[in-house]
């Protein structure tokens, strides 16, 4: 068992200063107002990186002040579309200059591969920043045939201020996706990041400012769930909620809605994706998909392919390959060019993950790879593989390195198996047989399927569960919905012949 690691891995020094640790609110950069900070740790180690200030109910007041003032007397909503859109494509400019900075504070914080951060995520955000800086000037209503002497028309409004909330396993990214159709829209905007991963959102909103973005246009805190998070939930002056998170958190968010204004609530929640690897399929294509499609960010992706699900007959070659190119996955500095799998995020997640591999162990799964931290410092885990296993780590979100490879006899019974879960968020199909294809595409309850392929992300894509994965979607033309309104204007005709 075990992957191609060092026994101990020797933390490079970031190659990036953190410069920026307080809040955004009203186009200022300002400590919390009790004064108090929190530290943000590197996962390679455990140390503190720096500390943030940490905001709660008082800063969420201030800045939901700041972004009530910037929507109803401007300027956002009331400039022309194209001068937002314009302003949106400055940020989306500056980014891209400042790519490998912001990479690096992201990798620092949350432990991912300095290469993904660097030639896939920043550039994605800066690519999704473009697409709804494209929308915001083609966003129109309709004019509507009603019975009667009227002249019917309806109007897309921005909804006014949203509330974002986003976790640490993508931070940019997950920002993006929230802020950007926000803003595209002429929404003002509240975000309050994730309490282990604060810093790129500091940095790049401070960018953001220098590219023209008006003062409370977006506001950018720091802080915990239980504070900072849920004032924001129940804030009266918020009119938007969008969440990403866990299931549970993503119940308690609507809890809070409910409570206070009845704010409508986007939720990007959890999932167990079923990987479906059919007799028919490119075994080799299969299994490298199938491991980056569970291993991809140390597994701690809300789309996992976290139940791997093989036909009988090509069963126990997928599992031998499977467990090849397990151990052959290189864990290490995330900073060091080639390296596959960075440390975890942090201690709890690195606990939860290990007492799964327990789990898996005792209810007699068979590991087939892997099950150990790595090195003594930080937290890093072994890529782990297992088969037979029909337990509790293929049922619950485990949210790490740990793939379950399951057998399945025929199509019937893997889209029952596939299904039988509360969630619905993504499926992964291998075949080469396209009635195969079409059939698994069709039959599977869930918001995205990737058909001979995994993880296909786009910005005119749209992402979102059904079921317990979530409500709405994020990306592509669909998000453009949960952050308008759409008012009906009714005109009587004084000379209806006309
Ligand atoms: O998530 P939380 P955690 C899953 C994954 C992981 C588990 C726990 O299985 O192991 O969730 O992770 C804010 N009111 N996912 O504890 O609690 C919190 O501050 C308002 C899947 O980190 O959902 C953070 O900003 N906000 C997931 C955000 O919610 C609250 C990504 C997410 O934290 C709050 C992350 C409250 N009462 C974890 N409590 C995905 N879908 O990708 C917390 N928060």
């Amino acid at each position: 068992t075990g992957a191609s690691v060092a026994a101990d891995i020797e933390p490079s020094k970031p190659p990036v200063q953190i410069e920026h640790n307080q809040l955004l609110i009203d186009g200022m950069f300002v400590d919390a107002a009790s004064g108090k900070t929190f530290p943000t740790n590197d996962p390679r180690t455990g140390d503190t990186i720096a500390n943030v200030a940490e905001a709660d109910v008082e800063d969420v007041n201030r800045a939901v002040r700041a972004a009530r003032k910037a929507f109803d007397e401007g300027p956002w909503p009331k400039m022309t579309a194209y001068e937002r859109s314009r302003i949106i494509l400055r940020c989306a400019d500056i980014l891209e200059k400042h790519n490998d900075e912001v990479a690096a504070i992201e990798t620092w914080d949350s432990g991912k591969p300095y290469e993904q951060a660097a030639n896939v995520e920043i550039p994605m955000v800066v690519r999704l920043f473009r697409y709804y800086a494209g929308w915001a000037d083609k966003i129109h209503g309709l004019t509507v045939p009603a019975d009667g002497s009227y002249h019917v028309q309806t109007l897309h409004e921005p909804i006014g201020v949203a509330g974002q909330i986003v976790p640490w396993n993508f931070p940019l990214l997950i920002f993006s996706w929230k802020v950007a159709p926000a803003l595209a829209c002429g929404n003002t905007v509240v975000m309050k990041t994730a309490e282990q991963t604060p810093l790129s959102a500091i940095y790049v909103s401070k960018l953001f400012l220098e590219a023209g973005l008006p003062p409370g246009v977006l506001n950018v805190i720091s802080g915990f769930g239980p504070t900072a998070g849920a004032a924001l939930c129940t804030h009266m002056d918020v009119d938007k909620l969008a969440f990403t998170g866990s299931s549970e958190t993503g119940r308690r968010v609507l809890e809070l809605s409910a409570r206070s204004n009845l704010k409508p609530v986007t939720l990007e929640l959890g999932g167990k994706s079923p990987f479906i690897v059919c007799k028919d399929a490119d075994i080799d294509a299969a299994v490298e998909a199938a491991h980056s499609a569970l291993f991809f960010n140390q597994g701690q992706c809300c789309c996992a392919g976290s139940r791997t699900f093989v036909h009988e007959s090509i069963y126990d070659e997928f599992v031998e390959k499977a467990k090849a190119r397990a151990t052959k996955r290189v864990v290490g500095d995330p900073f060091k060019s080639g390296v596959e799998q960075g440390p975890q995020i942090d201690f709890a997640q690195f606990e939860k993950i290990l007492k799964y591999i327990r789990s898996g162990i005792e209810s007699g799964a068979t590991l087939e790879s892997g099950g150990q931290r790595v090195g003594s410092k930080g937290y890093y885990i072994e890529p782990t593989v297992f088969s037979n296993d029909d337990m509790l780590i293929a049922k619950d979100e485990i949210f790490g390195p740990v793939q379950s490879i399951l057998k399945f006899k025929d199509l019937e019974e893997v889209i029952r198996r596939a299904n039988a879960t509360h969630y619905g968020l993504a499926a992964g199909v291998y075949t080469r047989n396209i009635d195969t294809a079409n059939t698994l595409m069709r039959a599977l309850r869930v918001g995205t399927v990737w058909i001979n392929c995994y993880d296909v992300f786009d910005a005119a894509i749209p992402f979102g569960g059904y079921k317990m994965s979530g409500q709405g979607k994020v990306r592509g033309i669909y998000s453009l919905r949960s952050y308008l309104q759409v008012k009906a204007s009714v005109t009587a005709l004084k000379n209806p012949a006309w």
